[in-house]
């Protein structure tokens, strides 16, 4: 349990500070159950602090992603109202380490979820979806993890930003999705690369919530997770995506 803490601790710490630390796995073994452990408790750190949970991201849903971090695995986490920017609004880049944008599909949720959901079902529990960005930000030197190390460092989660809400009328299994800075697309993929649908991420998130104990409010956010590699963004720079047929999303970098 003091292994927990500690490490519990100290991610937080990495984060407030903007001051990254070294990877856990290189100094000590442990296993998903304690990685999840860790990512519970740093919560528990934020949340003390006032921050409220807001919603979920799932990670390593596209192997474009799985691929440039060196893993091999599903992975979700936990985002509050304070990680939450405002579409058009800026982050500021100093009070992040090497931070990382992404493309993204949001969904929200209707109604509260406990139980893992069958596909037709999640259908059913949302009434929004949205083009997103997700900004990263590991807490571990150069950005380097093992799966169980980004997983207690609450899958890098950082910042994100939501475009408008549309009801959930359209398809959205092959939209294409792209990455912008300042005008000119440095990634660019499709919502196939979401595990061939986005909507099988919010089903995996409805399963791994459930086994988690990690109950889905209502008004939650849930991140399907990138379509694209992540890029390094720099202050001074405009970021927007695009997700086909949704609205902009974007943000500023000061
Ligand atoms: C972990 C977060 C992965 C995604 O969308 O795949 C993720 C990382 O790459 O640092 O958010
Ligand atoms: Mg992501």
């Amino acid at each position: 349990m003091a292994f927990i803490i500690n490490t519990a601790q100290n991610l937080h710490t990495a984060a407030r500070k903007a001051t990254p630390i070294a990877q856990i796995s290189s100094q000590a073994k442990f296993n998903l159950e304690q990685a999840y452990a860790i990512q519970e408790f740093a919560m528990q750190l934020r949340y003390r602090e006032g921050e409220k949970l807001v919603g979920l991201k799932m990670g390593f849903t596209s192997t474009a992603k799985m691929q440039q971090m060196g893993v091999h695995d599903m992975i979700w986490g936990r985002l509050t109202d304070a990680m939450l920017v405002q579409n058009g609004g800026s982050i500021t880049f100093s009070k992040f380490i090497h931070p990382r944008a992404e493309p993204e599909i949001a969904f929200k949720i209707s109604k509260e979820i406990t139980t893992e959901l069958t596909l037709e079902e999640c259908y059913e529990v949302v009434d929004g979806i949205a083009a997103a960005i997700e900004i990263i930000d590991s807490r571990y030197q150069n950005f380097k993890f093992s799966l169980n190390d980004v997983i207690a460092d609450n899958c890098s989660s950082a910042a994100f930003v939501v475009g408008d809400w549309q009801k959930p009328e359209q398809q959205i299994s092959d939209l294409g999705m792209k990455l912008l800075f300042d005008d000119a697309v440095v990634a660019e993929g499709s919502s196939a690369d979401i595990l061939g649908n986005p909507w099988l991420s919010l089903q995996a998130a409805t399963r791994l919530a459930a086994q988690y104990n990690q109950p889905i409010a209502a008004g939650s956010i849930i991140l399907a997770g990138a379509a694209t590699n992540a890029e390094f963004v720099k202050s001074g720079m405009q970021v927007s995506a695009t997700v086909s047929g949704f609205g902009p999303v974007g943000f500023s970098v000061v």
